[in-house]
């Protein structure tokens, strides 16, 4: 065992600067490289490592204490007679040799984009180099270690109110901060679990639901709302509050398309094959992805993920409420395919029969109300997918041929899309695109 003063290595152009933390104590053992102070010009501050390992034996400085290049900061009991754990890095011993740069480097706070750029071993920058201060950047006024104690905690510094010496953020201050926000969200999180089922204002700050006797106003029944019901509801709720949903109207022409399947069924009527407008739409659908991949994608954090896969949703009808089966890999199958896959999932979902898996997966979906009516609508978006084709009922309407207006079979198409990752012309181009594929269908195998 041996005693060996560590001092401060040099410092770049600052003749003394001051001790604002300590971040060991008698007692701690310590790692080579490992932080001991951190030390505050009027422009920047960084950490102190230390050039060897061993245990703390006594602490030479202050906080408030001013020290350079040579100031003995502690005492380390090191093992080996001269202190061999740090043999490689002796600077900074009883007999200060000149540092290296591994051992003298201060560990850089990572705000410093020049400096995690740095390569490892470089020269020991002058202070500034390493972390620009408060006063250059409009950086809050914090040291390195407590930076990264924040980052580590994911709190935003900046929000942060500092109580050391002239407004410094010091670690109590992100404890603090890290308490506050967290009773906040366990509060938000009561409010939310004691708020009733038909819609909470919590974290959105709105008014509470209002809360009416009907039966003041005439007779009333009550139902409890179905279990799918809920469910959907309940998904349906956060998709519309948490994504920018925005609806692009337009029409297809499927004269011709609508011909060929009536033909087509007719020609295969004892087969008992039925192919329907919707599976069309389900292979136009896959053509359309493959030309606008972010419309097949899924936001994760700050990432987007672009599917190579192509499995869409379908919204069902049922007695129990709105279910969404998943053609999957709809690139691969034909048109008649689709159209008894579909027959057989719709049927299941009417039956109560679906299995989780056969929901789930979908990049993208489709919700027709072409059977029943309507004109265009705003259909939610099956989060985490981020777009959805509405169709309503085709009908016959006159179309300008250049010459003269023809009756044309039109199909009313309201395509919703999530404008973190689409925008409006992408939007456009998409249904201009899908509504040429059932213009003609041939465009596909193009
Ligand atoms: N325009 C005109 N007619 C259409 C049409 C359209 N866009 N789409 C379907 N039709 C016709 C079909 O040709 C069929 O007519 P015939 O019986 O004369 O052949 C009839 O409407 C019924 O079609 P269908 O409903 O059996 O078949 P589909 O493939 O269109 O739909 C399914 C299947 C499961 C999607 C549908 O039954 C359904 O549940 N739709 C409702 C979806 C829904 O609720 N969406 C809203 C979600 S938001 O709340």
């Amino acid at each position: 065992m041996a005693l060996v003063d560590i001092q401060v290595p040099d410092i770049g152009d600052f003749d003394e600067v001051g001790v604002i933390e300590l971040l060991v104590k008698p007692g701690d053992t310590i790692k080579v490289e490992q932080s001991l102070i951190t030390v505050e010009s009027d422009k920047a501050s960084m950490e102190i490592p230390s050039s060897h390992a061993g245990q703390v034996k006594e602490l030479r400085v202050q906080v408030g204490d001013k020290v350079k290049e040579g100031s003995v900061l502690l005492t380390l009991e090191v093992a080996g007679a001269a202190g061999a754990a740090g043999a490689a890095n002796a600077a900074g011993a009883t007999e200060p040799a000149t540092p290296t740069a591994a051992a003298a480097a201060p560990v850089a706070a990572p705000a410093s984009p020049s400096t995690a750029a740095a390569p490892a071993g470089a020269t020991p920058p002058a202070i500034p180099a390493q972390q620009p201060g408060p006063a250059m950047t409009g950086l809050p006024h914090a040291s390195p270690s407590v930076r990264k104690f924040a980052r580590e905690l994911g709190v935003p510094i900046a929000q942060v109110k500092g109580t050391g010496p002239k407004g410094r953020i010091t670690l109590d201050d992100v404890q603090a901060f890290t308490r506050q926000v967290m009773s906040g969200a366990m509060q938000t999180q009561a409010q939310a679990a004691q708020a009733p089922a038909a819609g909470s204002a919590a974290g959105l700050d709105l008014l509470p639901w209002p809360k009416i006797d009907f039966a003041k106003f005439g007779p009333v029944e009550r139902k409890e709302l179905g279990r799918i019901k809920k469910i959907s509801g309940a998904n349906l709720h956060r998709n519309w509050v948490l994504i920018p949903h925005v609806t692009n109207h337009d029409d297809a022409d499927i004269t011709e398309l609508e011909a060929f399947r009536v033909q087509f069924n007719k020609e295969n009527d004892k087969s008992g094959i039925k192919v329907t407008m919707l599976a069309f739409m389900i292979r136009a659908a896959v053509a359309a992805l493959r030309k606008f991949p972010e419309f097949n994608a899924s936001i994760d954090g700050e990432q987007l993920v672009l599917k190579n896969y192509f499995h869409i949703g379908f919204a069902a009808d049922t007695p129990n409420g709105l279910m969404v089966p998943v053609i999957r890999d709809a690139d691969q199958k034909g048109i008649v395919q689709i159209s008894q896959e579909m027959a057989e999932l719709a049927k299941k979902a009417r039956d109560g029969k679906l299995a989780p898996a056969e929901m789930s997966g979908a990049g993208f979906s489709i919700s027709s109300l072409g059977g029943i009516g309507g004109r265009y609508f705003t259909p939610i978006i099956n989060a985490p997918e981020v777009a959805i084709m509405g169709v309503c009922k085709s009908r016959l309407e006159p179309q300008w041929d250049g010459k003269q207006f023809v009756p044309r079979l039109m199909l009313p198409l309201s395509l919703s899309w999530d404008h973190r990752v689409i925008d409006g012309a992408a939007a456009a181009r998409f249904n201009l695109y899908f509504a040429s594929l059932l213009a003609d269908m041939r465009r596909i195998m193009m």
